[in-house]
C-alpha cells in the first residue's frame, strides 16, 4: 500500500446539471477538493449540445430547475420566461449559476476523460483525460448525463453524401438556415417532433422519415406573465415538495384510480382537461395507464383521435397513430406544431417501417421503392443511453475489471448510484435509478445529496473507502425486474429498454418504481448505516453489511422509512 495521497477528494465527470450540483456540494458543503472534467467548451451538458432549432425542455421551466435544497433566494431571483423553457435560456440558467457559485475555476473545460482505473493498492482512483491530465482521488463520480453519446445509425453510404448533414446532439453553435433547401429528418422521437415544425417553415421541401409513429402529448407552451412568476414564487416550498414524492418527480400526483373505474364520459372528460392543461398530466390521471393493457388502450385511442383532428390527409393521420406498442412504453413526446406540419404542401410524410432505408446516396436517401434527394440530412437518431457515455470513460475497478465486461449482459448497480467491483464510484442518474423515467434535475439534487450525506458520514467515520456488496445488487436488480415486469414498459422497442442500438442487451435501464418510494429506499439504506456496502480505509472495505433493505417490500421500506 503506498502512502501518497490523493490529489483530489473527488474528480467529477460532466458539467451539466448534477456535475455544477456535485460540485458545489463537494466543494462548499464538504470542504472538499474536486475537480471537473467536462467535454465541452462551457457548463450546460445536454443544454451545451442540443442546440438545434427547436429544442426546449419537456419538464416546465418552474420545476425544471434546481430547488430550494441548492437556494431559496436563487428561486426567487431567476424569472423564467415560457411555460417550457427554451434551450437558450437553461443555458443562460446554468450558466448564471455557475457564476454564482463561482464553479467555473474548478472545471476543466474542453477536456474529456479516456481513462479511469482504481488502484486495489492504496484504493484511489487515477483519472487520464485527452488533454494529458492525469490526476488522483479518492471518489470518483460520473455526472455525465444519460443521453449525451448520439446515436448515428450505420446506413451504408452514409459518408458518400455531398449535403450537409447534422445530428440533432451535436448541433452547430452558430445555427444552420434551411432556406430554400430540400431536407430529411431521419427519426420522429421527442427530438424530431421538436425540430420538424422549424425546419418547415424554412425549407423548400421536408421529408420526414418515420419508422414508428409515437402518441405525441399537447405542449400547451406559453409565455409566463408576472403573476405566473409571483404565483409560483409564492408556492415553491409546496412545489418542491411534492415533486419529491411523486412517482415521476412532478409537482403533481398520479390519480389513484383506475382508468376501468368511470365511464367512458367521464374518462373522456379527464382525458380531455388534462390534454387541454398541456404536458405529461395526461400520464398522471390514473394509476394504471402503464399496468394494464385496456387502460393504457382508452388513452391511445383518445391520442389517435386527437391526431386524426389535427391532419387533415386520413392516409397520413393513420401513419401517425401508433398502433404497435401501448402508450408511454415509448417516452411520449410533448408536441407543439407537430402534427399541423403535416398538413403543409411542403412537408412529406415516408414510412420506413414498411420500406426501410436501404442506404445514404451522394445526393440523399434510398429507400427500397424511392430515393428522396436532399440538401441536407438531419439525424434525429438519438442517443445511446444511460451506458454508452459511462463506457467511453475507460473505467476500471478492482483487479482491472472493465465496467464494460461487468455489464456485458446489461447493467447490475445497487441503487443504481453504485456497482460492486468499484469502490468509491458514484454514478448520478446511473442505470437502474428513476433517471429519466423522471424530471431529471429532482433526480439529480437527490442522487447528489444521498452522495454528499455518504461522504459526509464516511469522513466522520474516518472511512474513505465504500464499495457495494454484491448480494445487496442482486438483491436491487432482482426488485428493479420484479417492478419492471409488472409494467407494460417491456413491451416497445424504446431506448428506455436498449432497443435502438444494434446489441446493446435488453433491459430496462431506469427504474420504474418512482421518485418517491426510491428516495425513501435510499434513505432506509442510508439510515441503516449505508446497508448493503462494505465501508473501510485505505482501499480495504471490512466493516458494513447487508440486511436486505432492497428485497423488502415497499410496505417495509415505508414503515422503516416513517418510523422515527
Ligand atoms: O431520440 P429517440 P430523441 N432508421 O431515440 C429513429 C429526451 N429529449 O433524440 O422509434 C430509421 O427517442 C427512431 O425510430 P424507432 C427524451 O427523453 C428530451 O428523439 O427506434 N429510424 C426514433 O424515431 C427523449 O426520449 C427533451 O423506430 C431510426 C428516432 O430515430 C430522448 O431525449 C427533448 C433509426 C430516435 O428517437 C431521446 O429523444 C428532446 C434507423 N436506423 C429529447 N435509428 C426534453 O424535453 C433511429 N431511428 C428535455
Amino acid at each position: 500500500m503506498t502512502t501518497a495521497q490523493p490529489q483530489f477528494d473527488a474528480v467529477v465527470v460532466g458539467a451539466g446539471f448534477s456535475g455544477l450540483y456535485m460540485l458545489h456540494r463537494l466543494r462548499d458543503t464538504l470542504g472538499m477538493s474536486a475537480v471537473v472534467f467536462e467535454a465541452g467548451d462551457d457548463v450546460g451538458g445536454t443544454w451545451y449540445w442540443n442546440r438545434y432549432p427547436g429544442a426546449r425542455c419537456d419538464s416546465e421551466s418552474y420545476f425544471y430547475s434546481f430547488s430550494d435544497r441548492l437556494s431559496e433566494d436563487l428561486l426567487q431571483e431567476w424569472t423564467w420566461s415560457e411555460r417550457f423553457a427554451a434551450q437558450p435560456e437553461i443555458l443562460r440558467y446554468l450558466s448564471h449559476v455557475a457564476d454564482r457559485y463561482d464553479l467555473r475555476r474548478d472545471i476543466r473545460f474542453g477536456t474529456r476523460v479516456v481513462a479511469a482505473e482504481y488502484g486495489d493498492g492504496d484504493g484511489t482512483w487515477t483519472v487520464t483525460t485527452d488533454a494529458g491530465d492525469r490526476v488522483t482521488a479518492t471518489y470518483l463520480i460520473t455526472a455525465v448525463g444519460c443521453l449525451s453519446t448520439t446515436n448515428l445509425p450505420e446506413f451504408p453510404g452514409r459518408e458518400s453524401f455531398r449535403g450537409e448533414s447534422f445530428h440533432t446532439g451535436l448541433w452547430p453553435h452558430d445555427g444552420v438556415d434551411f432556406t430554400g433547401k430540400r431536407v430529411a429528418v431521419i427519426g420522429t422521437g421527442a427530438t424530431a417532433v421538436q425540430v420538424v415544425p422549424e425546419i418547415a417553415e424554412q425549407a423548400e421541401h421536408l421529408y420526414v422519415l418515420q419508422r414508428t409513429a409515437n402518441y405525441d402529448i399537447a405542449g400547451g407552451n406559453r409565455p409566463m406573465d408576472d403573476e405566473d412568476g409571483r404565483r409560483i414564487k409564492e408556492n415553491y416550498t409546496e412545489i418542491w415538495a411534492t415533486t419529491r414524492e411523486t412517482g415521476f418527480g412532478f409537482p403533481y400526483h398520479t390519480q389513484n384510480r383506475s382508468a376501468l373505474s368511470v365511464s367512458d364520459a367521464e374518462r373522456r372528460q379527464i382525458f380531455t382537461e388534462a390534454w387541454e392543461t398541456g404536458g405529461f398530466r395526461l400520464g398522471t390521471t390514473f394509476n394504471d395507464l402503464l399496468l394494464d393493457e385496456k387502460a393504457n388502450e382508452t388513452a391511445a385511442e383518445f391520442l389517435r383521435e386527437r391526431i386524426r383532428e389535427r391532419v387533415t390527409d386520413p392516409a397520413v393521420a393513420e401513419l401517425l397513430s401508433p398502433r404497435d406498442h401501448p402508450f408511454f412504453t415509448k417516452r411520449p413526446p410533448l408536441e407543439n406544431g407537430y402534427y399541423d406540419t403535416f398538413n403543409r404542401e411542403n412537408v412529406t410524410l415516408v414510412d420506413v417501417r414498411t420500406v426501410p432505408i436501404s442506404e445514404i446516396t451522394p445526393t440523399g436517401v434510398r429507400t427500397a421503392d424511392a430515393e428522396y434527394e436532399v440538401d441536407a440530412i438531419v439525424y434525429a437518431t438519438g442517443f445511446d443511453a444511460m451506458t454508452g457515455t459511462l463506457f467511453t470513460l475507460g473505467i476500471r475497478g478492482r483487479d482491472g475489471r472493465d465496467l464494460r465486461d461487468k455489464w456485458a449482459d446489461g447493467p447490475r448497480s445497487y441503487l443504481g448510484v453504485a456497482t460492486h467491483g468499484f469502490p468509491n464510484l458514484f454514478m448520478i442518474t446511473g442505470p437502474q435509478s428513476p433517471s429519466v423515467l423522471s424530471n431529471m434535475p429532482v433526480s439529480i439534487e437527490q442522487h447528489v445529496d444521498w452522495i454528499t450525506d455518504c461522504l459526509r458520514d464516511q469522513r466522520a467515520h474516518g472511512l474513505d473507502t465504500i464499495e457495494a456488496l454484491p448480494d445487496a445488487e442482486d438483491d436491487w436488480v432482482d426488485h428493479h425486474d420484479e417492478v419492471t415486469a409488472a409494467t407494460l414498459l417491456p413491451r416497445a422497442n424504446s431506448w428506455w429498454v436498449g432497443a435502438n442500438i444494434p446489441g446493446k442487451p435488453r433491459s430496462l435501464y431506469p427504474y420504474v418504481g418512482g421518485v418517491g418510494t426510491y428516495r425513501l429506499i435510499c434513505d432506509a439504506v442510508a439510515n441503516r448505516d449505508y446497508d448493503g456496502f462494505a465501508r473501510g480505509t485505505g482501499g480495504a472495505a471490512t466493516s458494513g453489511g447487508f440486511t436486505g433493505v432492497a428485497r423488502a417490500t415497499f410496505a417495509d421500506v415505508l414503515a422503516a422509512a416513517a418510523a422515527p
